[in-house]
C-alpha cells in the first residue's frame, strides 16, 4: 500500500471484493518478485529474499484464495525462484546452501490446490481455502458453479513444471485434463471459447469471446505449453484458435470481442487493457504485422492518457479509467523489440518509465492510478508490478551481458516467472499422449513463422516495423467518436459507414425513415412521446443493409451512452503539494453540484485547516484559522451546502468534506457527487470536494506530522513542479513551510484548466443538437428490455428519451445528499430506477466483475 506505506494484510483492510482473492497471507509480493531480483542482477538480495520466504511464509492459512492467482503468482513465483536458485547454485558462487526448499514449498502448495479439481469436468473451482480445501463447512468455498476460461486454462506451465521438477505427475495430469475439457467445449463452428464456463456442465455461461479479460492467458498457455513441453497437440489447438481470432476478433488495429455462436457480431464497443499482452504473444507465434499494428494503436492510447485505461472505446475514449500499473503493454513492447530490433520500441519503453516516475511514483513505491484522467492514485501496488513490469522494462534495455544467465533458455509464464526449457525432456511421461488428428487444415497464411523465434525476424529491413506503423500514426488522435462497426478488414480499410449516421438521424425526416426501413430498423412511437428503435436483421433488404443497420444501431447505442456520460461530473483530484509530498500523492475526490466548477476555472491551491465545529454545521468558531485556507469539514449532521456556506462565511477559499464513516475509501465505495440543498446554491462560490475517510486521513495524518499541509483542488492532478523535486530532501519543518510558501507563488501562475481532454469532451456536445428530431428529447438511451430480447433474431433496440443516467467508468458515481429530507438529485435530469440502470449496463458490470476476478 504505497500511499500509507504498509503491507496489505487480508482481513486487516476493508475488503475490495474478488481482487483480494489474490492475497493469502503468504507474502505475495515477496514471492512474486523473487526471480525479478536475479534478472536485475540483485543476487545477494535474492539470496536474502529466499531465506525470508523459507523462514516466514506459511501456506496453511485459513484464507479463501483464487486458484488462478495463487497458481500464477505464488506457485509460479516459487518455481521461478527455484529455477534461478538452482541455476545460481550450479554456477558455484551464490545459493550454495540451497537444497530445493522452494520446490518443496511449491509442492506443498500444489497439493493444497489439487482439491479444487474435484469436479466431473476436471475444471477447477475458482477458489480454495488454503487450510481447509473445498466444500467442507470450514472451507467457506466450493459452491461456485462458474469459472473464467483463463482461470481454468492457465495452469499447465506451473503444474507441468512442478511435475517435471518433482517427478509427481499428478499436477501435469490435472492441468492437462482441464485444458482437454476446454478444448472439447470450444464452439465448434467458430473455434472460439467464451469468457465463463460452468465447471460442472461445461456450458458456456458467458458466450462473448475476445483475447483480453477472462480468456487471455488460456491462449497464451496453449502456445507456451507447446514451447515448454514440445507437445504438438498444444500447438495445433493454439493454431486453430488463432485462426479463429484472426478471422473474427482481429480488426486491425483493434481486437474486438464477438459472440462465439455469431462471431460476425461484436459483443461490445470497448477493449480492455489486458488484451495488450496479445501483440507479445503474436510475436512469439511469429505473426509480426498485426502485433505491430495493435501495439501501435495501444501506444497512442497511452500517449493520450499517460497510461492504458482499464477499458477504452473503439474510438479511444476512456471507458473505465482505472490503471493498476498493468505490465501487459511493456511485455509486448519487449517482445516486439526482440523481434524487430527497432529502436522505436526503446523509445516506447522510455515513455513508459518516464510516465511511471512522473505520475505513479510515490514515497513508498508506485501507486496504481485510480483515474487516468485526473491522475489520482489508489493505495495499491499489485505484486505483478514487480514480477512483470520491472522485469520486462529492465530486459527491454538490458544487453545480453547485463544478465547473468541466458534468458533464451527460459520461458516466461503469464506472470513473467522463468521456467527452464530443459524441463521439456525431463520426466515427460504425459507428453504426446493426446495427439490426435482432429485438427482441421488451416489457412497457411497465419503460420508463416510457426516456430517461436527469438532472433530478429527482419534483419535486412530495419524499416519493416516502421512501414507498418506509419499508416496508423494518427489512428487515435484523428479518431472521431463512433459506434462499433462490425466490418471485415477490407471494408474497415475502405472506411465503410452506415448510409445514415446515428448523430444525423431525425425521426421526422422521411428519407431517414426510408433508410431505416431498408436496414431492418423500425421506429416505434411510445405513448410518452419517446421514440424507440428496433432492428430485425431478417427484415432488412439485404445482408449488406442488415449489417448497415447493425452499425447504425451500434452507433446509436454508443452515442446514447456517450451523452449520458456527458451529463455527469467526473471525479476530481486533491493533490498534496507541500513537503514531503510535492504533488506525488493524489487523492480521488467526489465533486459537488454547487460551488466553483474546477473543470472550468483555475485550480484552487491552499493550506488546509480543520474547521470548528468540525462538522461545519454552524457558524465557525475559528474563522481566523480557516481564513484564506481550504477548510476540512466532517461529513454528517447537516447538508453539504450548509457546510459550504459556513466555511465560506469564515473566509475559506475551498472545502474538503471528509467522510465520517471510518474506514471508508474510494477503493471500496462508489464515489458520488455532493448534491445541493434543493434551493438556489449560486451564493456558494468556493470549490467543494469530498474525500472518503481513508483518503481524508492521509491529509489529517499529514497535518499531525507536518503541521502545514498545502493541497491543490483540481479536475486533474498537475505535474509535479521540477523545482519541488530538486528540493526533495529532508528539511526542517520551518524550511518546509518556507518552501511551501514559495511553491505556492511559483505554481499559482500555472495552467489553464481547460485541457485537451475537456476540449475534446466538449466538442462531443454537438451531438445532442444534431440528434434533435421534434419528437425526441435530444438524447438517446439503451432500452434494456428490448436489448435483451431474443438474440436469435439478431435485433438491437435503442430508445430516445431525455432521462439519462449512467454508471460512469466503474466509479458508479451517484449523487448523495446529506439528509434524507433533501431533494432526490441524480446525475441526470430525472432519476432512473436503479434496476433499469443496472439492466442497461449489465453487460459492462459483468465484464468488470469478471475483469476483477481475473485480476484485470
Ligand atoms: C498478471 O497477473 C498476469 O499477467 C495475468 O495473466 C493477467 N494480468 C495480470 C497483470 O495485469
Amino acid at each position: 500500500m504505497p500511499l500509507t506505506c504498509r503491507g496489505r494484510v487480508r482481513g486487516q483492510e476493508p475488503s475490495r471484493g474478488d481482487v483480494d482473492d489474490a492475497l493469502g497471507k503468504f507474502s505475495l509480493t515477496l514471492i512474486d518478485s523473487l526471480d525479478t531480483l536475479v534478472v536485475l542482477n540483485k543476487t545477494k538480495e535474492f539470496e536474502d529474499a529466499v531465506r525470508k520466504v523459507l523462514r516466514d511464509v506459511n501456506l496453511d492459512n485459513d484464507v479463501v484464495v483464487s486458484v488462478f492467482e495463487t497458481n500464477i503468482r505464488v506457485l509460479g513465483g516459487l518455481l521461478g525462484g527455484h529455477s534461478l536458485a538452482i541455476m545460481l547454485k550450479e554456477k558455484g558462487e551464490y545459493m550454495q546452501w540451497y537444497n530445493d526448499e522452494l520446490l518443496q514449498m511449491a509442492k506443498q502448495l500444489g497439493y493444497k490446490l489439487l482439491p479444487a479439481f474435484n469436479t466431473t469436468s476436471g475444471l477447477p473451482y475458482p477458489r480454495i481455502n488454503l487450510k481447509f480445501g473445498i466444500r467442507k463447512p470450514e472451507a467457506r468455498t466450493g459452491t461456485e458453479t462458474d469459472t473464467c476460461t483463463a482461470c481454468a486454462g492457465t495452469l499447465i506451465l506451473e503444474f507441468a513444471a512442478l511435475s517435471r521438477f518433482t517427478g509427481a505427475t499428478i499436477f501435469e495430469e490435472y492441468a492437462r485434463k482441464a485444458l482437454d475439457f476446454l478444448w472439447e467445449k470450444r464452439q465448434r463452428s467458430s473455434n472460439l471459447v467464451g469468457v465463463t464456463i460452468n465447471i460442472h456442465t461445461g456450458d458456456w455461461v458467458r458466450k462473448d469471446s475476445g483475447v483480453g479479460a477472462g480468456i487471455d492467458s488460456y491462449y497464451e498457455y496453449l502456445l507456451k505449453a507447446y514451447v515448454l513441453l514440445g507437445d504438438d497437440s498444444f500447438l495445433e489447438r493454439f493454431n486453430t484458435h488463432y485462426d479463429a481470432i484472426m478471422r473474427y476478433i482481429s480488426q486491425p488495429p483493434l481486437l474486438l470481442d464477438v459472440h462465439i455462436h455469431k462471431p460476425m457480431l461484436n459483443a461490445r464497443t470497448w477493449m480492455d487493457a489486458l488484451l495488450a499482452f496479445f501483440p507479445g504473444l503474436q510475436v512469439l507465434k511469429g505473426d509480426i504485422r498485426p502485433a505491430i499494428e495493435t501495439h501501435e494503436m495501444l501506444y497512442q492510447v497511452i500517449k493520450k492518457h499517460n497510461f492504458l485505461p482499464e477499458a477504452f472505446t473503439t474510438d479511444f475514449r476512456v471507458h473505465w479509467a482505472q490503471h493498476p500499473l498493468r505490465p501487459e503493454f511493456a511485455e509486448s513492447t519487449y517482445f516486439l523489440y526482440k523481434a524487430t530490433g527497432d529502436p522505436y520500441y526503446l523509445e516506447v519503453g522510455k515513455t513508459l518509465i518516464e510516465n511511471l516516475n512522473k505520475y505513479a511514483r510515490v514515497p513508498c513505491g508506485f501507486a496504481a492510478m485510480k483515474d487516468v484522467r485526473t491522475g489520482s492514485h489508489e493505495d495499491r501496488m499489485d505484486s505483478f508490478f514487480l514480477a512483470e513490469m520491472f522485469k520486462y522494462l529492465y530486459l527491454l534495455f538490458a544487453d545480453k551481458e547485463d544478465i547473468i544467465f541466458d534468458i533464451e533458455d527460459y520461458i516466461f509464464t503469464t506472470e513473467a516467472h522463468l521456467l527452464p526449457l530443459w524441463l521439456s525432456t525431463t520426466n515427460q511421461s504425459m507428453s504426446k499422449k493426446n495427439t490426435t488428428s482432429e485438427y482441421t487444415e488451416l489457412d497457411d497464411s497465419n503460420f508463416d513463422w510457426t516456430c517461436p523465434n527469438t532472433q530478429i525476424l527482419f534483419p535486412n529491413d530495419p524499416l519493416y516495423a516502421q512501414s507498418i506503423r506509419e499508416p496508423l500514426k494518427n489512428v487515435v488522435d484523428k479518431s472521431c467518436p463512433r459506434g462499433i462497426i462490425r466490418v471485415r478488414e477490407e471494408s474497415f480499410r475502405s472506411g465503410a459507414k452506415p448510409p445514415l449516421r446515428a448523430r444525423d438521424f431525425m425521426a421526422t425526416n422521411p428519407e431517414h425513415l426510408e433508410i431505416l426501413k431498408k436496414m431492418g430498423v423500425s421506429l416505434i412511437h411510445l405513448k410518452d412521446g419517446r421514440v424507440q428503435l428496433v432492428q430485425h436483421a431478417i427484415q432488412a433488404a439485404s445482408s449488406i443493409d442488415a449489417e448497415d443497420g447493425l452499425r447504425f444501431m451500434q452507433e446509436m447505442i454508443e452515442l446514447s451512452s456517450q451523452q449520458q456520460k456527458e451529463q455527469q461530473l467526473p471525479p476530481r483530484a486533491v493533490q498534496i503539494v507541500s513537503h514531503p509530498f510535492f504533488g506525488r500523492v493524489v487523492l480521488t475526490a467526489g465533486p459537488a453540484q454547487f460551488g466553483l466548477d474546477l473543470s472550468k476555472h483555475k485550480e484552487t491551491r491552499g493550506f488546509v485547516a480543520s474547521s470548528k465545529p468540525y462538522n461545519g454545521c454552524s457558524e465557525l468558531t475559528n474563522p481566523e484559522a480557516v481564513m484564506g485556507k481550504i477548510a476540512l469539514i466532517q461529513r454528517g449532521q447537516c447538508m453539504f451546502a450548509e457546510k459550504a456556506r459556513n466555511i465560506q462565511n469564515a473566509g475559506a477559499i475551498g472545502g474538503i468534506v471528509i467522510d465520517d464513516n471510518e474506514g471508508s475509501s474510494s477503493d471500496t465505495a462508489p464515489l458520488f457527487q455532493m448534491a445541493g440543498d434543493g434551493k438556489d446554491t449560486d451564493d456558494i462560490k468556493i470549490p467543494m470536494l469530498f474525500l472518503f475517510s481513508k483518503e481524508g486521513s492521509i491529509i489529517l495524518d499529514a497535518i499531525r506530522e507536518y503541521e502545514e499541509v498545502e493541497v491543490l483542488l483540481s479536475d486533474k492532478a498537475k505535474d509535479r513542479d521540477p523545482e519541488m523535486e530538486n528540493e526533495e530532501q529532508p528539511s526542517s519543518e520551518n524550511d518546509s513551510q518556507n518552501q511551501s510558501a514559495e511553491q505556492m507563488t511559483s505554481i499559482s501562475q500555472e495552467v489553464d484548466l481547460i485541457d485537451q481532454e475537456s476540449l475534446e469532451e466538449s466538442s462531443l456536445n454537438s451531438h445532442p443538437e444534431s440528434l434533435s428530431p421534434a419528437d425526441t428529447d435530444n438524447a438517446a438511451s439503451v432500452s434494456p428490455s428490448e436489448q435483451n430480447s431474443n438474440p436469435a433474431e439478431n435485433h438491437e433496440t435503442t430508445s430516445l428519451d431525455g432521462e439519462c443516467t449512467d454508471l460512469d467508468n466503474q466509479l458508479q458515481e451517484q449523487s448523495e445528499t446529506e439528509e434524507d429530507s433533501s431533494p432526490n438529485v441524480s446525475w441526470g435530469k430525472k432519476v432512473q430506477p436503479i434496476d433499469s440502470i443496472l439492466a442497461d449496463w449489465n453487460e459492462d458490470i459483468e465484464a468488470f466483475e469478471m475483469m476483477e476476478k481475473d485480476e484485470l
